[in-house]
């Protein structure tokens, strides 16, 4: 995003914040071991997260089922095996279904490590290989070849540009991509053509009402259930998942991460308010700002700290520490102010005490490094030249982040 007007993008106007330490417990004791963090304050943590912030979810399905609706062994010139694949939640007990997009690398032998990302427009639009289904889901936007939020043949590989798909397949990673609309339609109605108009209980059993959880939430929730299917793929090495968000695909991203440990990688790509950006800096986009227009994206507590956010009792570099010890990626944009790229890069930075408590390398910067120069051991920030985009730059830093941890 560029700058929107009246919002705050100087330095100078930040206010005065202190940020909730991730180290120290909600009684007041200090964090000082692994087993601290794992039993006691991360719990503490994402339980805060839950309840003022995005909201519960529902358990895992029951009995989902996979249905294989197409397959080739020779996609893309013979580079990849293509599937695509429904998942249908509780047996067929209600229409929401999730259509999932996955190339697999011919080139390797063995299970494939993989990149899971949600796109914004529909599978067919990742690329113009024209054998993708095209998605009969409701399109938020009626432009790039949707019609009456309906796709077209038109629409086919219009966001190629960010899913380099040959390159992720050439440096030896699969690709597992899905819309997220068809979780939850992204508009404030969306939700009753959408998983939230099913689910009524949470994962304890307790009830659920719409606003105890949230779009983001069941986003989030619908890239676990990717993840169940991947863990029945053989070709897949369900291990070494890399979870991938743009915006606020980025701010589901992260709380997928958070919520399900089976994502060995996370990465927050331009996430901004409500993403990796500190809250309490008011930066950009503002919490009143996010859950006025987007009044489905959060639950229903988080509305209360507009224009409060020093009250929240979380703020976004704990939701960047709920991966560790896993190792997780941030990156901003330089003229994508809306998302306060400094604040992105400082709640990376104020995660990383938890990762040095583990014996792991966080940001390792005290300030936010160069333009194009990545940085970090486990908690990796980069800030790129350009806008509001995901771009083969972003790319290749994280199938290098990739191929250090996996
Ligand atoms: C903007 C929103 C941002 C970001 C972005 C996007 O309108 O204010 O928080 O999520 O949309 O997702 O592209």
């Amino acid at each position: 995003m560029a700058q929107r007007p009246g919002f705050n993008y100087d330095e100078a106007n930040v206010p005065s914040y202190e940020l909730p330490d991730p180290l120290v417990s909600e009684s007041g004791n200090p964090i000082t071991s692994i087993q601290d963090w794992e039993n006691l304050r991360r719990p503490e943590i994402l339980a805060l997260f839950e309840d003022h912030v995005y909201g519960r979810r529902p358990d895992k399905p029951e009995n989902p089922t996979y249905t294989v609706t197409s397959e080739s062994i020779n996609a893309l010139g013979g580079k990849a095996i293509r599937k695509q694949i429904t998942i249908r939640f509780d047996e067929n007990a209600f229409p929401q279904a999730l259509h999932v997009l996955l190339y697999i690398p011919n080139s390797i032998q063995g299970a494939a490590p993989v990149f899971v990302g949600y796109n914004f427009n529909g599978n067919h639009t990742i690329h113009t290989d024209p054998s993708i289904h095209l998605s009969t889901s409701w399109m938020r936007t009626n432009s790039n070849g949707n019609i009456n939020h309906q796709a077209t043949d038109e629409a086919r590989g219009k966001s190629s540009k960010r899913w380099p798909v040959e390159r992720i397949l050439e440096r030896g990673y699969a690709l597992a991509t899905a819309y997220y609309g068809d979780i939850e339609p992204d508009h404030s109605e969306g939700w009753k053509d959408g998983i939230r108009s099913h689910y009524k209980t949470d994962e304890e059993g307790k009830s659920l009402e719409l606003e105890d959880w949230s779009a983001i939430s069941a986003w989030a929730w619908g890239l676990s259930r990717i993840v169940d299917y991947l863990e029945t793929e053989s070709a897949i090495d369900a291990k070494r998942i890399a979870l991938i968000g743009h915006s606020r695909l980025g701010k589901t991203s992260l709380w997928a991460g958070a919520t399900d440990e089976r994502f060995g990688i996370t990465i927050s790509n331009n996430s901004g308010c409500g993403g990796a950006a500190l809250s309490r800096r008011a930066f950009g986009e503002t919490v009143k700002r996010i859950n006025t227009s987007f009044p489905h994206w959060f639950n229903r507590i988080f509305k209360s700290y507009n224009d409060n956010e020093a009250t929240i009792p979380v703020d976004q570099h704990q939701l960047i520490a709920l991966m560790a010890p896993r190792p997780v990626y941030v990156a901003s944009a330089q003229k994508d102010l809306w998302a306060d790229p400094n604040g992105e890069f400082l709640s990376a930075k104020a995660a990383s005490p938890v990762y040095e408590l583990l014996g792991l390398k966080g940001v390792g910067a005290k300030t936010q490094p160069p333009l194009n120069t990545p940085v970090g051991g486990h908690v990796g920030y980069h800030f790129r030249t350009g806008k509001h985009d995901v771009t083969l730059y972003d790319w290749e830093q994280y199938l290098d982040f990739a191929d250090k941890h996996f």
